[in-house]
């Protein structure tokens, strides 16, 4: 096979673009020596996970206390919520819930390594610039404050008292508080996003990015305007009761693996699962239950899914929109086909889509969906079949152009046959970080509700900014423009999870001063403003001792559950501080005059969900209902079938059929995840169900575009983007690996394809960036002089 050397970043190369007629280096452990890609059959979820983990807990010295700590996740009576994905907990509490990548994911937090002052000592950042991104997330935990000293060109330690002082005496010193942004990784506890937009609104703005903008805010649009809320319908009862599951976009054995023993039990009861995906996915295959030892011992295997289809990159909103029409055509000769009755006593608008249904050919939407009309009818039998019928989707549909149309799309198609606020059916989005949606839920957001600000005024005695903030792309303009001067990150990896890496790091070089809230060392530390501190916090696990005792917090997963979670390790630092700590050490920095009781919340965070009780609705009683066994479900008028929308119905929209295809001699490029990471946190550089071993850059391509081009397996490949604006990115020394993708798509993973995604091309529905649907070229990379 071709052997690759080990090597770190090339010396000047940390934005990782390669150079022409050079093999890329990628941000994984890039540990060189041969790579390979064969097709994977083994069901999901299995040995192989298990070996998996086994690899991860010895990278993470971690052999005996891992397996300690996963008994205790996700239990229904104390325990901790997995920080992982968002997927919601076994309702019947009597199995554990646990999976590969949860378990993963809880040891790479709770590694016996540690990043010191030491450590600091005696590495630059410059230095350290040239490391692979997986090499410094493996040095371990953060533990103690620090703070950037250009004059060494290091981290040196600083105070948690300084460092606070720091943030405050930089944010009072802006001419306006817009001229500072506040990011949120979805991990972020309900209690300390209260605390954290409370402190950004109370000092003046609803700059408040996070990492929603990149995952389902156009779904949050959409379903607020079709539904009158921003989130999904179902809970895991629905999931259990539907006859069909429409799986859409989503890389569920890897990304959501918990959702494959929903899939089991639904195959086992007779249910249809329907995946849609340009890739035919593990999840579409077979699955060893994630909880299912015994099953793993004997091979034991369940089909997951009873159907595939492949649509293009971007084809979802005609395939949907082809089903539509079919089920309207059999209106015409059965009368059950639509429910009637529901769509003349709940809905609005629906002559108007059925207009526009009927005046779309068929041959336009087999064109642009990419799926023959004999396949979208196959669908569409089935979803006539089935008298509940759940949709689901994740990024693959929101990080496109059309986003919040296609999200539409699902939610006629559910309205056409009632299948909204009834059991066993409706739309659900798969959220991605554990609290992702907790964080919208509890005020992070650059564009809040007046309600909602007027009742956080009301209770909270601030005077909110009324005028809407900026978002993440926003953000990464201003700060590039010399508009935003201060950025503080309560977690995440900023500089890649953003798009266009080098736009990114130029407005993050930009600033007066960085801030990143973090538990392990990331690119983020090293791409830093002109002042940079680094702040540890607590991990999920970990006890959180205050003045009044041990404290949980609370998080909400992708179906509105609503739970406690307590850490139970002890920390690996005494000097760190919990995240709500934090927020209230550097927002009493900020705010002299601030009359927030903000240390008296922090001796206990029963009085936040006191506060939050008063605030948020679906909120009452938070304290009482948060500690019952399972938790809460947040109130949900939609599940109902209470519209609040400007119709006070729920909304079908006929929205224009989009032209996805790429120009003549261009591919579409969709970036997506490997197995094996979590966002930029890459543990190996191996994407086991998709075959892969050792190699993350690569593109995966249809073999009819490699023959057009005159490649070959492995080849190595040159890869540009287009931008709107003419502008045009290339990445050098990628490999080209022949998959069953549909012709004119490719596909290669974020985030080192972040470098192909141009700042300005973001949805004009959502301002997502278009992560899902960039125009590409790929070219056989010279051979070197
Ligand atoms: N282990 C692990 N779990 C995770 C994460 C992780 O990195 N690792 N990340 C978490 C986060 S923050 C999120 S938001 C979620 C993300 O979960 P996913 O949405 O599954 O993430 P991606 O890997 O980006 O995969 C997108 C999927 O959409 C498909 N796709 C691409 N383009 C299209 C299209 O045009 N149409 C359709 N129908 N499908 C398309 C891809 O083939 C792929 O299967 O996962 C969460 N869970
Ligand atoms: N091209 C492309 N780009 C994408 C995407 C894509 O599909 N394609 N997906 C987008 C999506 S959906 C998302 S969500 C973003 C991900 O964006 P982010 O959420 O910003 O990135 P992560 O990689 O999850 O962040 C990892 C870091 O979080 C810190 N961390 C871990 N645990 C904790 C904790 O408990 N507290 C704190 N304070 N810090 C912690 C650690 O320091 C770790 O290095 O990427 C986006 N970028
Ligand atoms: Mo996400």
């Amino acid at each position: 096979m071709n052997p690759i050397t080990a090597q770190p970043i090339s010396p000047g190369d940390e934005l990782g673009h390669g150079a022409p007629g050079a093999p890329a280096v990628g941000r994984g452990p890039n540990r060189g020596g041969e790579f390979s890609q064969e097709d994977d059959r083994a069901p999901a979820a299995g040995w192989g996970a298990a070996r998996s983990v086994a690899r991860v807990l010895g990278m993470a010295r971690e052999p005996l206390r891992g397996p300690h700590a996963i008994l205790k996740m996700n239990h229904e009576n104390g325990g901790f919520d997995c920080p992982g994905c968002a997927w919601p907990d076994a309702r019947d509490g009597l199995h554990l819930d646990i999976c590969e990548n949860g378990i993963k994911h809880v040891t790479w937090e709770m590694t016996r390594k540690k990043v010191d002052r030491d450590f600091f000592a005696a590495h630059t950042v410059t230095e350290l610039s040239g490391w692979t991104d997986f090499a410094l997330e493996d040095q371990g935990r953060l533990t103690e404050p620090m703070s950037y000293d250009p004059v060494s060109d290091r981290y040196v330690p600083i105070s948690w008292g300084d460092a606070f002082a720091m943030v405050g005496s930089a944010l009072r010193g802006l001419d306006s508080p817009h001229e500072a942004a506040f990011y949120t990784s979805g991990r972020l506890s309900n209690e300390a996003t209260f605390l954290y937009q409370l402190w950004v609104r109370e000092f003046g703005t609803n700059n408040l990015p996070d990492c929603s903008n990149m995952c389902h805010e156009a779904s949050g649009r959409a379903l607020q305007a079709a539904l009158g809320t921003g989130k999904g319908t179902c809970d895991i009862d629905d999931w259990n009761q539907a006859d069909l599951l429409l799986v859409m976009a989503v890389n569920a054995a890897s990304n959501a693996p918990r959702m494959l023993t929903a899939l089991a039990d639904a195959y086992r009861r007779g249910a249809q699962i329907v995946h849609v995906n340009p890739m035919v996915e593990a999840a579409s295959r077979r699955t060893i239950v994630p909880h299912e030892i015994a099953a793993m011992a004997t091979f034991h295997a369940t089909r997951t899914g009873t159907m595939n289809v492949q649509p293009r990159i971007g084809g979802d909103l005609a395939l949907l929109r082809g089903v539509a029409k079919a089920v309207l055509e059999r209106a015409a000769t059965d009368a059950k086909a639509i429910d009637r009755e529901f769509i003349r006593n709940h809905t609005a608008h629906f002559e108007a889509y059925r207009a526009l249904v009927e005046a779309t050919e068929w041959s336009d939407l087999v064109r642009q969906s990419g799926v023959s009309e004999k396949d979208i009818r196959g669908l569409a039998a089935k979803y006539l079949a089935a008298n509940r019928a759940v949709i689901s989707w994740c990024l693959g549909l929101t990080q496109q152009e059309h986003g919040v149309d296609t999200v539409r799309e699902i939610v006629n198609l559910l309205l056409l046959r009632g299948n909204v606020g009834r059991e066993g059916a409706g739309p659900s989005p798969v959220r991605g970080h554990s609290n992702v949606q907790g964080n919208r839920t509890c005020g992070i957001d650059h564009r809040p509700a007046a309600t909602f600000l007027d009742r956080l005024d009301e209770v909270c005695g601030i005077t909110s900014p009324r005028e809407h903030g900026l978002d993440t792309v926003a953000t990464i303009e201003a700060m590039r423009s010399g508009g935003v001067k201060v950025f503080v990150c309560m977690g995440g990896n900023f500089s890649l999870a953003a798009p266009d890496t080098d736009a990114t790091f130029e407005a993050l070089r930009n600033t007066e001063l960085t801030v990143q809230v973090s538990t392990k060392l990331n690119r983020s530390h090293l791409v830093h403003g002109r002042a940079a501190l680094i702040l540890p916090c607590l991990g999920r696990t970990e006890k959180d001792v205050q003045r009044g005792g041990e404290q949980g917090v609370s998080v909400e997963d992708s179906m509105s559950m609503v739970h406690l979670s307590h850490g139970m390790r002890r920390p690996p630092s005494s000097h760190l501080l919990s995240e709500c700590a934090i927020l209230a050490g550097m927002a009493r920095a900020t705010l002299s005059e601030s009359s927030t009781p903000w240390e008296s919340y922090v001796e206990d965070y029963d009085r936040i969900r006191d506060t939050m009780a008063a605030v948020l609705d679906g909120f009452e009683d938070f304290n009482r209902r948060v500690r019952m066994p399972l938790g809460f479900r947040i109130r949900q008028p939609a599940r109902e079938r209470v519209f609040l929308t400007a119709s006070g119905r729920a909304e079908f929209a006929p929205s224009p059929l989009p032209d996805v295809l790429p120009p003549p001699g261009r591919l579409v490029l969709s970036t997506v995840r490997s197995h094996d990471q979590w966002n930029t946190t890459i543990y190996s550089d191996d994407d086991r169900y998709r075959g892969v071993k050792n190699l993350r850059t690569l593109l995966f391509m249809n073999r009819a575009d490699m023959t057009e081009r005159g490649l070959a397996e492995f080849d190595l490949i040159d890869i540009t983007s287009f931008a709107r604006d003419g502008s045009t990115r290339t990445v050098w020394g990628y490999r080209v690996i022949a998959y069953d993708i549909p012709a004119g798509n490719v596909c290669g993973y974020m985030p080192e394809l972040n470098l192909l995604c141009a700042i300005g091309d973001f949805s004009s529905q959502s301002d997502q960036p278009l992560m899902k649907h960039q125009i590409v070229s790929v070219d056989k990379s010279a051979e070197l002089p």
